[in-house]
Protein backbone atom coordinates (compact mmCIF):
# COMPACT_ATOMS: atom_id res chain seq x y z
CA UNK A 1 0.00 0.00 0.00
CA UNK A 2 1.17 3.29 -0.93
CA UNK A 3 1.12 6.30 1.37
CA UNK A 4 -1.30 7.84 -0.38
CA UNK A 5 -3.61 4.39 -0.64
CA UNK A 6 -3.15 4.80 3.46
CA UNK A 7 -4.14 8.29 4.22
CA UNK A 8 -7.48 6.96 1.51
CA UNK A 9 -8.46 3.98 3.57
CA UNK A 10 -7.70 5.87 7.07
CA UNK A 11 -10.23 8.81 5.68
CA UNK A 12 -12.81 6.43 4.97
CA UNK A 13 -12.87 4.95 8.24
CA UNK A 14 -12.13 7.65 10.50
CA UNK A 15 -14.08 7.92 13.85
CA UNK A 16 -15.42 10.97 12.52
CA UNK A 17 -17.27 9.25 9.21
CA UNK A 18 -18.55 6.01 11.14
CA UNK A 19 -20.20 8.51 14.25
CA UNK A 20 -21.59 11.08 11.32
CA UNK A 21 -22.84 8.20 9.17
CA UNK A 22 -25.60 6.66 11.46
CA UNK A 23 -26.72 9.95 12.59
CA UNK A 24 -27.15 11.09 9.32
CA UNK A 25 -29.22 8.02 7.88
CA UNK A 26 -31.52 8.04 10.94
CA UNK A 27 -32.38 11.87 10.20
CA UNK A 28 -33.37 11.19 6.58
CA UNK A 29 -35.43 8.15 7.82
CA UNK A 30 -37.50 9.99 10.17
CA UNK A 31 -40.13 12.51 8.21
CA UNK A 32 -41.94 13.43 11.40
CA UNK A 33 -40.19 16.43 13.38
CA UNK A 34 -42.89 16.15 15.85
CA UNK A 35 -44.43 13.03 16.38
CA UNK A 36 -47.39 12.98 18.88
CA UNK A 37 -49.00 10.23 20.17
CA UNK A 38 -52.26 10.37 22.36
CA UNK A 39 -54.02 7.91 24.50
CA UNK A 40 -57.37 8.36 25.92
CA UNK A 41 -59.56 6.09 27.99
CA UNK A 42 -63.64 6.40 26.72
CA UNK A 43 -65.72 4.35 28.05
CA UNK A 44 -68.99 2.81 26.52
CA UNK A 45 -72.02 2.82 28.74
CA UNK A 46 -75.84 2.13 29.02
CA UNK A 47 -78.06 -0.56 29.60
CA UNK A 48 -78.17 -4.25 28.90
CA UNK A 49 -78.41 -5.24 24.73
CA UNK A 50 -78.76 -1.05 23.94
CA UNK A 51 -75.22 -2.23 21.49
CA UNK A 52 -72.43 -0.89 22.84
CA UNK A 53 -70.05 -3.80 21.61
CA UNK A 54 -72.01 -3.63 18.54
CA UNK A 55 -71.21 0.09 17.89
CA UNK A 56 -67.61 -0.33 19.54
CA UNK A 57 -67.06 -3.91 16.88
CA UNK A 58 -68.21 -1.79 13.80
CA UNK A 59 -66.19 1.29 14.39
CA UNK A 60 -63.27 -1.02 15.28
CA UNK A 61 -63.37 -3.84 13.43
CA UNK A 62 -65.71 -3.05 10.42
CA UNK A 63 -68.14 -6.37 11.45
CA UNK A 64 -71.54 -7.22 12.50
CA UNK A 65 -73.59 -9.88 14.30
CA UNK A 66 -76.83 -10.40 15.54
CA UNK A 67 -75.90 -12.73 17.45
CA UNK A 68 -76.57 -12.00 21.20
CA UNK A 69 -73.93 -12.17 23.70
CA UNK A 70 -73.63 -10.43 26.97
CA UNK A 71 -70.58 -8.37 27.91
CA UNK A 72 -69.28 -9.92 31.08
CA UNK A 73 -67.52 -7.36 33.09
CA UNK A 74 -65.74 -5.62 30.65
CA UNK A 75 -64.59 -5.80 27.26
CA UNK A 76 -61.56 -3.60 25.70
CA UNK A 77 -60.87 -2.43 21.94
CA UNK A 78 -58.07 -0.03 20.48
CA UNK A 79 -58.94 2.36 17.90
CA UNK A 80 -55.59 4.18 16.32
CA UNK A 81 -56.90 6.96 14.08
CA UNK A 82 -54.00 8.26 11.94
CA UNK A 83 -54.92 12.11 12.98
CA UNK A 84 -52.40 13.91 10.68
CA UNK A 85 -48.94 13.23 9.39
CA UNK A 86 -47.29 13.88 12.77
CA UNK A 87 -50.19 12.58 15.16
CA UNK A 88 -51.34 9.48 16.25
CA UNK A 89 -54.92 9.23 18.47
CA UNK A 90 -55.98 5.88 20.19
CA UNK A 91 -58.92 5.67 21.56
CA UNK A 92 -58.73 2.48 24.48
CA UNK A 93 -62.44 1.77 24.31
CA UNK A 94 -63.67 0.41 27.56
CA UNK A 95 -66.92 -2.09 26.53
CA UNK A 96 -68.72 -1.76 30.17
CA UNK A 97 -71.48 -4.85 30.49
CA UNK A 98 -74.83 -3.25 31.00
CA UNK A 99 -75.42 -5.56 34.27
CA UNK A 100 -72.77 -3.77 35.64
CA UNK A 101 -75.10 -0.75 36.70
CA UNK A 102 -76.08 -3.40 39.68
CA UNK A 103 -72.48 -4.74 40.34
CA UNK A 104 -70.21 -2.57 42.56
CA UNK A 105 -67.30 -2.12 39.92
CA UNK A 106 -67.64 0.52 37.91
CA UNK A 107 -65.56 2.84 40.15
CA UNK A 108 -62.88 1.21 39.09
CA UNK A 109 -63.79 0.43 35.62
CA UNK A 110 -64.37 4.41 34.93
CA UNK A 111 -60.89 5.25 36.83
CA UNK A 112 -59.01 7.82 34.62
CA UNK A 113 -61.64 7.90 31.44
CA UNK A 114 -61.69 11.17 29.57
CA UNK A 115 -64.90 10.36 27.83
CA UNK A 116 -67.93 8.89 27.51
CA UNK A 117 -70.74 7.61 25.28
CA UNK A 118 -73.85 6.55 27.00
CA UNK A 119 -76.10 4.45 24.97
CA UNK A 120 -79.79 3.68 25.13
CA UNK A 121 -82.15 1.63 22.65
CA UNK A 122 -85.02 3.49 20.63
CA UNK A 123 -87.22 0.90 20.22
CA UNK A 124 -87.31 0.30 24.63
CA UNK A 125 -88.08 3.43 26.61
CA UNK A 126 -86.90 2.05 29.80
CA UNK A 127 -83.23 2.21 28.33
CA UNK A 128 -83.27 5.86 27.77
CA UNK A 129 -85.04 6.54 31.07
CA UNK A 130 -81.68 4.32 32.49
CA UNK A 131 -79.56 6.99 30.85
CA UNK A 132 -79.60 9.57 33.86
CA UNK A 133 -78.55 6.98 36.37
CA UNK A 134 -75.96 5.84 34.06
CA UNK A 135 -74.81 9.63 34.18
CA UNK A 136 -75.21 10.32 37.46
CA UNK A 137 -72.87 7.41 38.17
CA UNK A 138 -70.52 8.57 35.61
CA UNK A 139 -70.09 11.99 37.40
CA UNK A 140 -70.12 10.99 41.20
CA UNK A 141 -66.98 8.45 40.01
CA UNK A 142 -65.07 10.47 37.49
CA UNK A 143 -63.95 13.50 36.64
CA UNK A 144 -61.59 15.64 34.77
CA UNK A 145 -57.97 16.68 36.17
CA UNK A 146 -59.61 20.25 36.75
CA UNK A 147 -62.81 18.89 38.64
CA UNK A 148 -64.96 19.40 36.11
CA UNK A 149 -67.51 16.14 33.83
CA UNK A 150 -65.94 14.22 31.44
CA UNK A 151 -67.18 14.97 28.22
CA UNK A 152 -70.07 12.68 27.54
CA UNK A 153 -72.13 11.74 24.25
CA UNK A 154 -75.49 10.52 24.34
CA UNK A 155 -75.99 7.90 21.55
CA UNK A 156 -79.43 6.60 20.47
CA UNK A 157 -79.07 2.97 18.99
CA UNK A 158 -81.31 0.79 16.52
N1 LIG B 1 -81.66 -3.90 14.76
C1 LIG B 1 -80.55 -3.58 15.40
N2 LIG B 1 -79.98 -4.44 16.26
C2 LIG B 1 -78.86 -4.09 16.87
C3 LIG B 1 -78.22 -2.84 16.64
N3 LIG B 1 -77.11 -2.77 17.41
C4 LIG B 1 -77.07 -3.94 18.08
N4 LIG B 1 -78.10 -4.73 17.78
C5 LIG B 1 -78.39 -6.06 18.34
O1 LIG B 1 -78.73 -5.93 19.71
C6 LIG B 1 -78.24 -7.03 20.47
C7 LIG B 1 -77.42 -6.53 21.64
O2 LIG B 1 -76.26 -5.88 21.12
P1 LIG B 1 -74.90 -5.76 21.96
O3 LIG B 1 -73.99 -4.90 21.16
O4 LIG B 1 -74.39 -7.06 22.39
O5 LIG B 1 -75.44 -4.95 23.25
P2 LIG B 1 -74.62 -4.48 24.54
O6 LIG B 1 -75.06 -3.11 24.83
O7 LIG B 1 -73.18 -4.69 24.34
O8 LIG B 1 -75.18 -5.47 25.65
P3 LIG B 1 -74.49 -5.86 27.06
O9 LIG B 1 -73.11 -6.31 26.79
O10 LIG B 1 -75.36 -6.95 27.63
O11 LIG B 1 -74.55 -4.64 27.94
C8 LIG B 1 -77.47 -7.91 19.50
O12 LIG B 1 -78.29 -8.98 19.11
C9 LIG B 1 -77.18 -6.98 18.32
O13 LIG B 1 -77.10 -7.70 17.12
C10 LIG B 1 -78.84 -1.95 15.70
O14 LIG B 1 -78.36 -0.84 15.44
N5 LIG B 1 -79.98 -2.37 15.11
MG1 LIG C 1 -71.82 -5.85 25.31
Amino acid sequence: MTNREILLTRRRFSRKRILRGPYYRIEMATPAADPRDFLYKVLVIGELGTGKTSIIRRYVHKAYSEHYRATIGVDFALKVIQWDENTVVRLQLWDIAGQERFGNMTRVYFKEAVGAFIVFDVTRGATFEAVLKWKNDLDAKVHLADGSPIPCVLLANK
